[in-house]
């Protein structure tokens, strides 16, 4: 721990040291008919499990209806057409008739009962997935490229994101026993009361720790919002190591200017094989130096921010017992998916799919689930732009896939416009407890009034990065978007401009409160200007960040 005063540690870290095994009383309580819901220490035990305890927000006013969140862990999004049937069968049967693929190549399911719940996370486990460390103070889901258009280097990648992965899974056994054996563990065992996680100790991380794999020039997981980045260097098609990035995070909290989004820092260069050495020197430095009394402050992000890149190459190379060379040249052009057909680089075909918001329903749900029935080889890939990939298809899978696709009304090329396509929002709105404003169920209509927008200002079809989350916690990276709009309040929206394509730069605010139904006189001035302005090709996030908001900081 750092040497500073002693402070008061937050309620989570009491917790978690009075129960190091995590386990709580969630057996309890599930095996309790008489209450529909946990207790509030164990809602943060659950957490650790891979669940949420929500309610229905638009059911509130009726009372109050409590649902779960299951969040499934899936190493660098990829599934098999048989995990995908599970799934698919696990929303309809238990959850509200949606798989939601999230912004970290994860399934989310919502509307789970309590009662419902155990069979739910023994199923995914049954499918040899897991819900454990889906969320909580722990590692999360290790991000890796999804695409596998560009370098056989990527299943060398996608390899050691599933080794980082499980060398840094929790080793507690709360989890098999309440999940799959269906037991409380008795806490009074020494073994379990004194229990102390190898990698993690008692009181695990501070706050939760992220990681992502990322090849340039496709910066399709936004490698610089992670708190752990592993860039790949590749020559002729070898991996022959990885630019470490460090300190990368979205979060922040309105009226909180201690709080805010940064981008990670690239601290130098290391040899592959010593992947996991140093994945466990990062987290262990979120573990031992993370504010545990503030959690608004407890992210790696402020570590970094505060003690420095010299700290921090100096603790990696001490943990992880290496010494950390330059970082390579390197550089990023894009952060979207490839959509459609195309060809694999082992010759094989790889449809991407675009998802509305990351919500797969109805048609494109069916749909989905008929191809995994009748296509068992092919592979599902979650992507970090929310969408979903069917990888591994043969010239005649492919044929039978169209047919499918094509007999639910789902289209596979010009799927949406450029502007849906380059979209994200977050869920909000009814399912978050934390949402401010409408996300999913709004950004879909703002999109087309943008697109309406810009056609009168003779910019028809041009792309920018819209991202829209229903507070300021940045769960589809907002802050990375050409324009961003932040949850403040019912229909009100703080308003950010001028990240860029490639994922490198944040964005900053321009309006801290825009009234969704001012929306088109408040972009018309600027796209006007952006149309007559902008350099031949520029983009609006450039545009912006090269005059705009330069103008508008002048002027404040
Ligand atoms: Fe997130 C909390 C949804 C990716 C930053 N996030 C939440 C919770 C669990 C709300 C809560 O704590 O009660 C949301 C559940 C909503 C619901 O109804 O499902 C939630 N986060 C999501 C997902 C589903 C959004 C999506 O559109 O896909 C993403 C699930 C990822 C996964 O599969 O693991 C999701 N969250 C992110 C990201 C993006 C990323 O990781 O690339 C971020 C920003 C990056 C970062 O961590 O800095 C993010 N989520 C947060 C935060 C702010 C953390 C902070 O540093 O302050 C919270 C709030 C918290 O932890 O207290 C949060
Ligand atoms: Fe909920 Fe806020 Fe995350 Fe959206 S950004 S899912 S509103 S926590």
């Amino acid at each position: 721990m750092s040497a500073e005063a002693p402070v008061k540690l937050s309620h989570n870290e009491e917790i978690k040291a009075a129960i190091p095994t995590l386990a709580g009383t969630i057996a309890a309580t599930i095996a309790d008919p008489t209450t529909d819901h946990f207790s509030d220490d164990d809602n943060q035990f659950l957490k650790f499990h891979g669940s949420y305890q929500q309610d229905d927000r638009d059911l509130r006013k009726t009372g109050k209806k409590y649902i779960m969140m299951v969040r499934s862990r899936v190493p660098g999004g990829v599934m098999t057409a048989q995990q995908w049937r599970v799934f698919d069968d696990l929303a309809t049967t238990y959850g509200n008739h949606t798989l939601r693929a999230t912004t970290r190549q994860t399934i989310q399911f919502h509307g789970i009962v309590k009662s419902n719940l155990r069979p739910v996370i023994k199923a995914i486990n049954d499918a040899l997935l897991s819900t454990l460390a889906a969320c909580g103070d722990v590692n999360r889901n290790v991000l890796a490229p999804p695409t596998p258009a560009y370098t056989p280097a990527r299943e060398q990648i996608l390899a050691d994101c599933k080794k980082v992965a499980l060398a840094l899974a929790p080793q507690t056994e709360a989890y098999h026993a309440i999940w799959i054996d269906g037991e409380q563990l008795d806490l009074e065992k020494p073994e379990h009361k004194n229990f102390v996680d190898p990698l993690y100790g008692k009181t695990y991380l501070p706050r939760k720790f992220k990681i992502a794999f990322v090849i340039p020039p496709v910066n399709d997981v936004d490698i610089f919002t992670s708190c752990l980045g592993f860039i790949a260097v590749i020559e002729n098609d070898r991996l022959v190591g990885y630019n470490l990035s460090v300190g990368g995070g979205m979060g922040r909290s309105h009226g909180n200017e201690q709080t805010y989004p940064r981008l990670a820092d690239v601290i130098g260069f290391f040899p592959p094989e010593k992947v996991v050495d140093v994945a466990k020197a990062v987290l262990t430095i979120h573990r031992d130096f993370g504010d545990r009394a503030d959690r608004k402050h407890a992210r790696l992000k402020y570590v970094v921010a505060e003690r420095g890149v010299k700290f921090m190459q100096d603790e990696v190379n001490r943990r992880a017992g290496i010494t950390l060379t330059p970082a390579k040249p390197y550089q990023f052009i894009t952060t979207s998916d490839l959509l459609g057909w195309r060809k694999a680089v082992d010759g094989r075909h790889f449809l991407s799919l675009f998802v509305e918001s990351g919500r797969v329903k109805g048609a494109q749900k069916a749909a989905l689930r008929e191809v995994a029935d009748q296509f068992p080889k092919i592979e599902f890939r979650l992507t970090a732009n929310q969408n979903v990939i069917l990888a591994n298809v043969s010239d005649t899978d492919k044929a039978g896939i169209n047919a499918v696709l094509t007999a639910h009304g789902l289209k596979t090329e010009n799927q949406t416009t450029v502007m849906h396509a380059a979209a994200m929002a977050c869920p909000s709105l009814p399912t978050c407890g934390l949402g401010l404003a409408e996300s999913e169920r709004m950004l879909p209509g703002f999109l087309d009034r943008i697109e309406k927008l810009l056609a009168e200002v003779g910019l028809a079809g041009e792309e920018i990065i819209i991202r829209s989350t229903g507070c300021p916690n940045g769960c589809a990276r907002p802050y990375m978007a050409e324009i961003a709009f932040v949850g403040k309040a019912p229909g009100r929206y703080q308003v950010w401009l001028g990240g860029d394509v490639a994922g490198t730069r944040l964005n900053k605010v321009w309006k801290d409160v825009l009234k969704e139904a001012d929306l088109e006189t408040e972009f018309r001035p600027v796209f006007t200007r952006f149309a007559k302005e902008r350099k031949a090709g520029e983009r609006f996030g450039d545009w912006c960040s090269r005059i705009f908001l330069k103008e508008q900081s002048a002027t404040n």
